[in-house]
């Protein structure tokens, strides 16, 4: 087996740029911001730093609908904030990389604009334009009846030139066609190669398995009535040419800069299907984000995405079960995370904020469940502290995000007033926003993501005295402590946290979640057992010798979420407190 690609062991940091740390008082986080906030980063163990999108655009989708890939969004800041942020990052052996958003432009892209102008202009094929059809009334309809991810139709029309364009998104994000050559070329030169040539270490790549559309365009099946348009994702997700399209795009931008690539991969339940993006022989990705798992509790399909989905222990484990072991025998590699801008806090989520204490125990147990996971790990920002969802006493107008606003307005409009309490319940544990509110750095106003006479963008959350950097820093059994201290050992364990294989025991329990770590390259047959108590009760301490296959005074408690429990004690205690998690180790 060859030298290990450096990525596999990374700790990887997701920073929301909006969010993070604002430097001049407007109300926004910027790279500045984010450049002072460096020496934190690496002192909580930070390798790679990933920026979501920081180009100019005029915000339809925070961002991801970039008008000029080679300019900042001006309120973040300059290209030379970018470049002093970047010296920082490997000035401290970190690494910093971009968000590729590349499906698709702002329309006020130049490309799209030239497009639009007129059916002959060379860039006209550079997007997906259609012509309508026409019912038997003679009334105009859009090429096909797909909806898109942000409840409403694929298709706006364009009175200039009198066609639909195509937008799995919002309007203001028309779809590039990758089907076009000129236009991937483009794409490699002025969106990937000018980034790399300055330094940057790679790409997370927005939306990585829709570029290759099917070119049949047809009608998709009706399985929402309530809708006008329908689900479709089959029309566009892992079509014809994807694979072609990303080995090129890693020939062409990526391999020759040795850059890394993380995909955003949706809508792919099945293993089987996401391996061929991720093994390395296929010189595609070196890995992707697959959302089965933390899109859990997100209803079915797209109509019904937050109308929120209970769901057992059982069902998380069986799910982490099939994404830990997927790429067992191949030459593939996987991601760890449970968070980032696209979804609800983790704590709240999985965990319990029932209580301070219940809070602080589960967010611990989830950090545990999440260091000792095979993958490259991902942390999102606040995960760390612990951040939780916006109050449910805050009404809809705090919830800023496009895709929220466009599902309440839609259940708003349904008139069913059971659908649209529903979606409001939905939100409130599913929204997008819960994790794009201000970063909590201590209990100064607005938590000092800004200045005190300072609007920020989005409201700081009400607890931002109780939970924030200040309060949790220098305090041993804090949740932020705690990760100081997980990601070393995650380190030191590498063999079996990072590489090892995951075995999970007692897949039936729907309060423990207990699963073995080991790796057949570890001549002592060195294994760890994780127990992670996801209850409020208190359950019954599996035999830890016999899971581990060890003599019982061979058996060493290696870490604990309990405040006050001396490590390296081989007698475990019958019984796990509510939310206790515990990793144990043969000597
Ligand atoms: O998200 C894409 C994405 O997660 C959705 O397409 C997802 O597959 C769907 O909601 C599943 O129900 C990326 C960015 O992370 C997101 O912030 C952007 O809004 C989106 O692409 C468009 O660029």
């Amino acid at each position: 087996a060859g030298k290990v690609p450096w990525w596999k062991d990374a700790v990887f940091y997701q920073i929301y740029p909006a969010s993070f740390q604002d430097s001049n008082g407007d109300g926004w986080g910027d790279i500045p911001g984010v450049l002072s906030r460096i020496d934190y980063l690496h002192n909580l163990g930070v390798d790679v730093v990933w920026l979501s999108p920081i180009f100019e655009s005029p915000q339809a989708d925070m961002g991801y609908d970039v008008s000029d890939y080679q300019k900042i969004y001006a309120p973040y800041g300059t290209i030379k904030d970018v470049d002093a942020l970047m010296s920082a990052c490997h000035e401290r052996g970190m690494k910093l990389i971009l968000d590729l958003v590349v499906n698709h432009t702002s329309d006020q892209h130049e490309w799209f604009k030239e497009s639009r102008s007129s059916k002959d202009n060379p860039k006209r094929d550079w997007y997906i334009w259609k012509p309508a059809r026409y019912d038997s009334n003679g009334r105009r309809l859009p090429p096909t009846n797909w909806r898109g991810y942000f409840a409403g139709p694929t298709w706006t029309w364009d009175d200039l030139t009198e066609e639909y364009y195509l937008h799995l998104y919002a309007p203001e994000q028309p779809d590039l066609n990758w089907d076009n050559e000129a236009c991937r070329k483009a794409i490699y030169e002025n969106t990937m190669r000018f980034w790399l040539d300055r330094g940057i270490d790679g790409f997370r790549i927005d939306t990585v398995n829709k570029y290759s559309k099917r070119t049949d365009f047809v009608d998709a099946p009706i399985t929402d009535p309530t809708s006008p348009h329908q689900p479709a994702p089959e029309m566009w997700c892992n079509g014809p040419r994807i694979h072609d399209f990303i080995r090129e795009m890693r020939q062409e931008a990526l391999a020759p800069y040795n850059a890394v690539s993380v995909g955003e991969l949706s809508n792919t339940p099945d293993p089987a299907q996401v391996l061929p993006y991720v093994s390395a022989a296929a010189k595609e990705l070196d890995m992707v984000f697959e959302f089965s798992t933390i899109r859990l509790g997100t209803g079915d399909g797209f109509g019904a995405k937050y109308i929120y989905q209970p769901f057992p222990l059982s069902r998380l484990k069986a799910l982490t079960l099939t994404w830990q072991t997927f790429i067992e025998g191949t030459d593939g590699w996987t991601t760890v995370f449970c968070e980032n801008h696209d979804n609800g806090r983790a704590v709240s989520r999985f965990g319990d904020t029932s209580t301070p204490e219940m809070w602080r125990r589960s967010a611990k147990t989830l950090a545990l469940w999440q260091a000792t996971m095979t993958g490259s790990l991902f942390l999102y920002q606040g995960q760390e502290i612990g951040m939780v969802n916006m109050p449910t006493t805050w009404g809809i107008e705090e919830y800023k995000d496009i895709e929220s606003s466009r599902f309440y307005l839609e259940a708003a409009k349904s008139g069913d007033a059971a659908r649209t309490e529903a979606t409001v319940r939905g939100l409130q544990i599913l929204a997008r926003d819960h994790s794009r509110i201000p970063f909590q750095w201590d209990d100064s106003p607005n938590a000092g993501f800004t200045t005190a006479d300072a609007d920020p963008w989005m409201r700081v959350h009400d607890d931002y005295h109780d939970i924030n950097v200040a309060k949790q820093t220098g305090d041993s059994f804090s949740i932020l402590e705690f990760y100081r201290a997980l990601l070393p050992l995650r380190k030191s364990y590498r063999h079996l946290f990072t590489h090892g294989m995951f075995r999970l025991l007692d897949p039936t329990n729907e309060a423990l979640f207990t699963y073995v770590k080991e790796a057949d390259s570890i001549p002592s047959g060195q294994k760890a057992l994780v127990v992670l108590n996801f209850s409020r009760e208190e359950q019954p301490c599996p035999d830890i010798a016999l899971a581990l296959k060890c003599v019982p005074l061979e058996v060493l408690l290696l870490i604990s979420t309990l405040d006050q429990v001396s490590v390296g004690s081989h007698r475990p205690r019958e019984v796990l407190e509510p939310w206790e998690g515990r990793v144990y180790v043969c000597s």
